[in-house]
């Protein structure tokens, strides 16, 4: 039997079909709500804890320009925290709250961010593949039903469009570099493949959230078909760079107009998710100091604030 909605689920179902967006302001179920708290938050987490792996390599970039380039990308992944952290306060959760649960492992962020970056190409490899996956999942996220999150994706994509494709030309160098060169090149795509696959999320039979938030159209895609789409785009770029992917089922497929691919390993997914990857326990350590050595720049901002509010209400008196 089918569910009665109250007037104002109607209404809020109604405007999504219609696809008007859902404001700040407006009335939305909890759950609508708590999803896209959910998802917004562990995104920025996600773009934040993915400034450490990059980091990593800021001092050791082989050459000025390629080091200006990964200060900037690094730099782009804070701001993309940011529209998005200032994204999900619009639905009444406040940035320490989120933080909080990043630090206590009560959020989670994306699974790609725990495998460590072991030589310089892997900083390519991230920029193809990782920002490459990240579009294929964010681009239809610029159509999401809530305006906050959408009209912040559009700039987002913007950037994540440009590091990838400064990923990809590292790549090329590489590529028409010493057989020592491309030897890590093929190296480090064999140890990002499987993980950026993981990144959509589990298969769409084993993902408890997907069926609900097509219907209120935050996700416009299942995690399957945008991992369906990632594959058939790589399968053929890495064509270009004279390389291949590590699954030998992957294969075109003409009746289905799609490569077959190979099994994920879903355990190690999980693994990493439930906080047992290579590099979780550094990753939440790295943002824990980080919070903690900033205590005295939040105590000095809001010592400032209190003095200026207290100058104004002299002067207004
Ligand atoms: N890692 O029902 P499901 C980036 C969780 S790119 C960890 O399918 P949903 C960047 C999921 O949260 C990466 N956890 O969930 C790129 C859920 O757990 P809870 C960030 C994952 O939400 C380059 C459970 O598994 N991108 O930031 O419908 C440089 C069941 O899954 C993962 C985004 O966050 C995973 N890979 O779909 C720098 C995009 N996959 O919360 C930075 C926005 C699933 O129920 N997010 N889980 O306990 C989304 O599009 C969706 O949230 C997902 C998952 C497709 C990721």
């Amino acid at each position: 039997m089918e569910q009665m909605l109250s007037p104002e689920a109607q209404h809020f179902q109604e405007k999504i079909d219609k696809e008007i967006k859902i404001e700040p302001k407006d009335w939305m179920p909890e759950k609508y709500r708590h999803t896209l708290i959910r998802q917004i938050s562990q995104h920025a987490h996600s773009e934040i804890i993915g400034m450490l792996p990059e980091g990593n390599w800021i001092t050791r970039a082989p050459s000025l320009k390629r080091k200006a380039i990964l200060l900037a990308k690094v730099q782009d992944e804070a701001g993309h925290g940011l529209y998005l952290y200032a994204a999900a306060e619009t639905l009444g959760i406040s940035r320490d709250e989120m933080y909080h649960q990043l630090h206590t492992g009560k959020a989670k962020y994306s699974s790609i961010f725990n495998y460590p970056t072991l030589t310089w190409a892997d900083m390519g490899v991230v920029g193809w593949l990782v920002d490459g996956a990240a579009i294929m999942n964010q681009v239809p996220l610029c159509r999401t039903s809530y305006g906050p999150y959408a009209r912040a994706m559009v700039r987002i994509c913007k950037e994540e469009s440009f590091h990838q494709r400064q990923g990809f030309d590292s790549l090329l160098v590489l590529s028409k570099g010493t057989p020592g060169q491309r030897r890590m090149l093929q190296d480090a795509i064999n140890r990002w493949w499987w993980p950026s696959l993981m990144m959509f999320g589990p298969t769409d039979d084993a993902s408890p959230n997907t069926v609900q938030s097509m219907q209120w159209k935050i996700k416009r895609f299942t995690n399957d078909e945008l991992r369906q789409k990632f594959v058939d785009v790589c399968a053929e770029q890495v064509k270009l760079l004279g390389c291949t992917l590590p699954d030998p089922d992957l294969k075109w497929n003409a009746e289905r107009g799609h490569y077959d691919f190979g099994a994920i390993n879903w355990q190690e997914f999980w693994n990493v998710v439930s906080g047992n990857g290579p590099c979780n326990k550094e990753r939440i350590e790295a943002r824990r100091k980080a919070w903690d050595n900033g205590a005295w720049v939040r105590e000095a901002a809001s010592a400032y604030a209190s003095k200026q509010q207290a100058k104004q209400a002299v002067a207004a008196a």
